[in-house]
């Protein structure tokens, strides 16, 4: 009441009736108070302020200019990438992982969770089984490389997955009925986010459920959350004492970010960010934010992801009345957010001691005419969790990394009719069909640079997109973490893939490519201690068929084909050992 919220009880019936459906109500409105810093009335007052200024059409960009930041561009697989990976790997026992998989996904929709979708389909490992087997990959890689007074067991290297009660049940259950994919159960906790009232005027009236007066209508708050959520769990703080030094965020469907982690935890160590954001060259309206350097008319400086949806008002605003295009490279000049994040431990847990984790918040009200006075639906208040910086100091070192998108990102999140849209438009599709093929490319470029022939992709179709498809190939994390461990286990010229329809499968760390002519499809697993030198095997086979199908179940609609395994050439070592091939 004392929040201006009468209209919530006006129809409630005289104390002694209907007293369930009223503490039904009160339960759910503790759960939304605790879940917000502050409670409700904090997000009350809050949400007055923004709906204020954004009935005003306040500029939230006020008094700043955007221009193009200076980051750290890596050439993947040079050099310097190399000494960068060196560093990171040196680093990577001290990091703890944090995937953000909250989100509906409703623009692919798909109707299970996004972390369970196959990111393709020759081995059919899910987002989240090719998440953990990374994280057990560098682990292991971790203990190789710590002193000896500390034992394996010391660089556990943890995983907190943000859910939310869309997300909550299924993801733990995924990770039940998969035996956690291999990791030990306590290495991966579950936190989970609660969504905010929704509001239906300016006043911050929060909204009723439409079919129940006993019920909040509630709506997610956004990723930003997870900054608080690992503060008030206290995992924070855990790690701290368990000497982690780094976090790493990601999103729930980039099949790619552990291909760039290692050297962009090298440039986090090498320069001292104590917040380092991915990013990937982008093209102009490309649905993700660009890292922005903004100067304030007062002189302060700070560089930050503009979201891509201000981006192009802002340069309109100030700097480029043509906003946001193409430069005579065919790119934005500011680069895109992948919203993979590596902060420094020991700095982020002062500053979420200080602020609870609050991130800085907006609202996007749908007006229903131009009085703005009514919304077309409830709003809610939203936060993202790049927006970090935003409440950082003017001398904090905030810097970003720019790899090639090939190697650092592959996200599906729209739906096959999106895609064609996107595809009609030149703008990567970021669906199931282009993320599943994403997949090989990277494989068969890694190979490529590290000294094999690939043949050339060809053009493939499938849910009327087109997207290139050479060789598939299929390079399990426990193969090589880093290029500079790939690069020492394949043999220069050795190695040759001779049609864009052969696929090959590598899985195992002991496995070295030294000569090998594959057309047709070869999949080769060694366990933990088989070192298998694969040296004058040649493979021919009918190998795999990509069909295109419309017709399939809900994954293979989503991609638009499905793999029919004609003949593959298997060879499995269980037991460890030194073996050749043949
Ligand atoms: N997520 C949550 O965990 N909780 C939530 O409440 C909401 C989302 P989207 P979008 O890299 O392509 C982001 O919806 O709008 C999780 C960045 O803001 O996919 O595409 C969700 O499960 C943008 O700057 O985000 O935009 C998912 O894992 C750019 O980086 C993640 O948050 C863009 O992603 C992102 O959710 C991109």
């Amino acid at each position: 009441m004392e929040c201006g919220q009468e209209h919530l009880f006006e129809t409630w019936p005289a104390p002694g009736t209907g007293d369930d459906d009223k503490k039904r109500f009160m339960s759910q409105a503790m759960v939304c108070d605790s879940g917000y810093p502050g409670g409700i009335a904090s997000y009350v007052t809050n949400a007055k302020k923004l709906l204020s200024d954004s009935k005003e059409g306040k500029n939230p960009f006020e008094g700043w200019t955007p221009s193009v930041p200076d980051g750290i561009v890596v050439d993947y697989a040079s050099d310097g990438h190399l000494k960068l990976e060196q560093k990171g790997m040196q680093e990577i026992g001290s990091a703890a992982f944090v995937l953000v998989a909250g989100g509906l996904g409703e623009r692919l929709g798909y109707s299970g969770i996004k972390v369970e979708l196959p990111c393709e389909r020759a081995t059919d490992s899910s987002y989240l089984q090719l998440y953990v087997h990374s994280i057990l990959a560098l682990q292991s890689r971790a203990a190789g490389e710590m002193p000896a007074h500390r034992s394996a067991k010391d660089v556990g290297i943890p995983l907190a997955i943000m859910t939310s009660d869309d997300t909550h049940a299924k993801t733990l259950d995924l990770l039940d009925r998969n035996d956690y994919f291999g990791a030990k159960k306590e290495q991966i906790t579950l936190i989970k986010q609660e969504k905010v009232p929704c509001l239906i005027n300016n006043d911050a009236h929060l909204a009723l459920a439409k079919d129940d007066a006993y019920k909040l209508q509630t709506k997610p708050h956004g990723h930003g959350d997870v900054h608080a959520l690992l503060h008030t769990s206290g995992l924070l703080k855990k790690w701290h004492t368990a000497g982690k030094k780094w976090i790493v965020f990601f999103q729930d469907t980039n099949s790619l970010v552990f291909r760039v982690v290692p050297g962009a935890l090298g440039v986090s160590k090498e320069k001292g960010f104590q917040f380092n954001s991915l990013c990937v060259p982008r093209k102009a309206k490309e649905a993700i934010g660009a890292i922005t350097e903004l100067t304030h008319t007062d002189g302060r400086k700070m560089t930050v992801n503009v979201e891509y949806n201000q981006l192009d008002p802002l340069l309109r605003a100030t700097i480029n009345e043509d906003g946001d295009v193409n430069n005579d490279k065919g790119a934005s000049p500011f680069p895109g957010n992948i919203n993979q994040l590596i902060v420094s431990l020991d700095e982020y847990k002062t500053q979420l001691e200080n602020t609870g984790g609050q991130i800085e918040e907006f609202v996007n009200p749908k007006y229903a005419d131009d009085t703005k006075t009514k919304f077309k639906s409830p709003t809610r208040l939203e936060c993202m969790m790049q927006d970090y910086p935003k409440a950082l100091g003017a001398d904090a070192k905030v810097g970003f990394t720019v790899f090639d998108n090939w190697v650092g990102y592959s996200p599906v999140k729209n739906s096959p009719a999106d895609g064609v849209g996107k595809f009609k438009g030149d703008n990567p599709t970021h669906t199931a069909t282009s993320g599943e093929m994403e997949v090989y490319g990277c494989g068969a470029k890694l190979l490529e640079l590290a000294g094999a022939s690939v043949a050339k992709p060809v053009d493939f179709k499938a849910n009327d997109i087109v997207v290139p498809s050479g060789p598939r190939v299929v390079l399990h994390p426990s193969f090589a973490c880093t290029f500079d461990e790939l690069k020492g286990k394949v043999g220069k010229g050795g190695v040759n893939l001779k049609s864009p329809t052969s696929a090959l499968v590598v899985e195992g760390s002991g496995i070295t490519l030294e000569s090998l002519e594959l057309d047709g499809a070869l999949v080769i697993k060694a366990c933990a201690g088989a070192n298998v030198t694969v040296k004058g095997l040649t493979v021919t086979n009918k190998g795999w068929t990509y069909k295109p199908v419309t017709d399939g179940n809900e994954i293979d609609n989503l991609r638009g084909f499905v793999v029919e395994k004609h003949e593959t050439k298997e060879i499995v070592f269980a037991k460890p050992g030194n073996y050749t091939v043949p």
